[in-house]
């Protein structure tokens, strides 16, 4: 029973939750178990061929009668199939919805008795389990699996408040992967974004009204008034355009470029001397385990669980959300004193191999689902 078949659903393209599941999906498929990703596009993350891993592709038939394509339907199915077909142990799904529900529909289907482990990851939670219209259906999806985790204890209490949810939840926390994120020397490219006396900051998201991007600009404005600085933004989304009316009407083209969204992201936070995170709502802020793990501090609000990833002090700060001026006044603090500098770099580096390895975190995993299969 050692060697476990395991079919993980995620949203394949979309940040952090997709990147986790990925990864995990990976390094599980490393340790011997045979991996079988059923999602409607190949992970972004997944990268080349690799031994264990299996990729099954959902396809929605848009028949006339159907005014929306059923995707959610057309999952439950493909993962009722897959299971069927290579003898699936689990499904590990990210996301309530549709995914969890989806794992429940496939489980009527199969008639037997596979096992459903669903991780929580955030938005599924703080905004949609909000909505009236789909409370009950996440809910359904939390209470009939087998196992619920969760990537933060704030999200586990936020999960209990917003949708009065009594069963256990695991916390897995995330996780990064220390051959891939490690400081890597960028001193030749370095100089293509920054002089050497200049400090650079650095904000990485999806561009949603969440992020509150603004506030990265009023940090910046304010930071770059005391110290020689600049800003790199790197991502796309729905505020992009109003952040560039900002930084326009600000006069501080000169000193913000748009980065766009990047793949080699440990190559491109090494080139930052701080990370910015003043969102409204973070679940956990996978983007600033990422930069602790190449040394670089994050400034971050105190939403959610970023509390849990970043400590106060040591390897960055925190301030209330919507505080550009004490975000500001503690970036500049940082970046001005050297040798307080190299011991958040240090704090960092040793944090992130410590308590977000990935080797802890998949064995957290792994014994939770030999747990849900009675193995032990
Ligand atoms: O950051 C986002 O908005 C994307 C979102 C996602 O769906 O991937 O991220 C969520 O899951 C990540 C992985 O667990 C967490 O690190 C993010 O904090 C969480 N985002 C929010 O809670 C807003």
């Amino acid at each position: 029973m050692d060697r476990l078949k395991i079919g993980i659903t995620c949203y394949p393209s979309l940040g952090g939750s997709g990147v986790v599941a990925t990864e995990l999906g990976k390094l599980l498929a490393e340790k011997g178990h045979e991996v079988h990703f059923i999602t409607h596009s190949i992970p972004f993350r997944l990268g080349t061929f690799q031994k264990n891993i299996f990729y099954h592709e959902v396809e929605v038939n848009d028949y006339y009668v159907f005014r929306y394509p059923p995707y959610d339907l057309a999952l439950a199915t493909k993962m009722a199939q897959v299971a069927k077909m290579v003898g699936l142990d689990l499904f590990h799904v990210h996301y309530a919805v549709p995914h969890a529900v989806c794992a429940y529909l496939a489980k009527q289907m199969l008639g037997n008795d596979i096992k459903v482990v669903t991780t929580l990851h955030g938005t599924d939670i703080t905004v949609l389990g909000q909505d009236e219209s789909l409370k009950d259906l996440i809910r359904l999806g939390i209470n009939e699996s087998d196992a619920v985790t969760a990537v933060s204890q704030d999200l586990i209490k936020e999960t209990r408040k917003v949708l009065d949810i009594t069963r256990e939840i695991d916390l897995t926390y995330n996780f990064v992967d220390k051959r891939v994120y490690y400081p890597r020397d960028v001193t030749d490219l370095r100089g293509d974004f920054a002089e050497p006396h200049e400090k650079i900051l650095m904000h990485i998201s999806n561009f949603r009204p969440v992020k509150r991007v603004s506030d990265v600009v009023d940090i910046f404005a304010k930071v770059s008034q005391e110290l020689p600085s600049r800003l790199l933004l790197v991502g796309e989304g729905p505020e992009l355009p109003k952040i560039q009316a900002k930084i326009c009407e600000m006069g501080l083209e000169g000193k913000v470029r748009f980065l766009g969204k990047q793949d080699e992201i440990a190559q491109v936070i090494s080139l930052a001397d701080l990370l910015l995170l003043p969102s409204e709502k973070e679940s956990f802020g996978l983007v600033a385990l990422e930069a602790m793990a190449c040394g670089v501090p994050t400034i971050g609000s105190e939403a959610g669980g970023i509390p849990e990833l970043i400590q106060h002090g040591k390897t960055g700060f925190l301030a209330p959300i919507g505080d550009t001026a004490t975000m500001a006044k503690y970036a500049v603090k940082l970046l001005s004193d050297p040798l307080m500098e190299e011991q958040f770099r240090a704090a960092c580096l040793k944090r992130s191999c410590n308590d977000f390895s990935r080797d802890v975190i998949t064995n957290q995993y792994e014994d939770i689902y030999y747990r849900v299969l009675g193995c032990k």
